[in-house]
């Protein structure tokens, strides 16, 4: 079991954070990902497949895997940040945040009030966090959970400022691929070239400057601890298909050689 909340104490305490990134709507495979020893591992149902009822599976197996479960939430979708909250996730990912009454309104639904207006109604969150009052939980959700809003566009790029100043905004967090297709006006995906490198430096600087934390998607290992040194703490790593389809090229590889 994980310690309730860790995730965002260590990050708010200046850590760093390498997380693991699921796709495959498999609370089985998440929970063994998780179980390897990543601290957190998001589970994404942007561009991912979790559904609701494979994701309230996947948050308890993560947890269970004693790792901290996250969610990144579909384009708009406020609804499901409050409602992966209350199903116990403990970090949420929002694409696209693009203005600052984005930002507004993606933190009104993750925090209680007075930062937010939450709903309340943390019916698997409590158990799995091991808290039993609600006045206690009421009391820790705010601190205790983390909003995570994307910086992907040229728009988010130019309101970077204001976005990362948001009261309820805990974290900014890079997506470079879709970075670069709007700074290559749809021609490029690299996420190397200069104008994102640029980007992401412009990113990591304004949610310091806030007193926010820095995050990025990282597509390897490697990235990710390149990314750490350029002052990055959340850092998601790869994702578990892209282990999966690794692990069968090289065995394939191996048994052609
Ligand atoms: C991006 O790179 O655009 C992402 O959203 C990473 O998942
Ligand atoms: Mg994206």
């Amino acid at each position: 079991m994980t310690d309730a909340f860790s995730l965002a104490r260590r990050l708010r305490a200046g850590e760093t954070v390498f997380s693991a990134w699921c796709t495959a709507a498999s609370p089985l495979v998440a929970e063994t990902v998780a179980r390897a020893g990543y601290e957190a591992a998001i589970l994404d149902s942007q561009h991912g497949l979790w559904d609701m009822a494979s994701l309230i599976a996947g948050i308890g197996a993560v947890h269970h895997a004693g790792s901290t479960p996250g969610v990144r939430v579909p384009l708009n979708d406020y609804a499901t940040v409050s409602r992966a909250l209350d199903c116990g996730a403990e970090a949420i990912i929002a694409p696209m945040i693009n203005t600052a009454g984005d930002a507004r309104a993606f933190a009104a639904a993750a925090k209680y009030p007075p930062l937010g207006e939450r709903s309340w109604g943390p019916l698997r969150a409590m158990p799995l966090q091991g808290r039993t009052v609600s006045t206690d939980y009421l009391r820790e959700a705010n601190d205790g959970t983390l909003t995570l809003a994307m910086i992907e566009t040229r728009t988010a790029l130019g309101n970077v400022d204001a976005i990362a100043a948001t009261p309820g905004i805990d974290a900014l967090f890079i997506g470079p691929y879709d970075l670069s297709t709007a700074l290559s006006g749809g021609t490029a995906q690299d996420i190397d070239a200069p104008a994102v490198d640029e980007a992401i430096d412009r990113i990591g600087d304004a949610a310091r400057k806030a007193g926010k934390i820095p995050g990025i998607y990282c597509r390897d290992p490697e990235r990710a601890l390149a990314m750490a040194k350029r002052g990055f703490r959340f850092l998601t790593v790869g994702s578990d298909l892209g282990l999966v389809r690794d692990g069968a090229a090289a065995q394939v590889k191996a048994l052609k050689a």
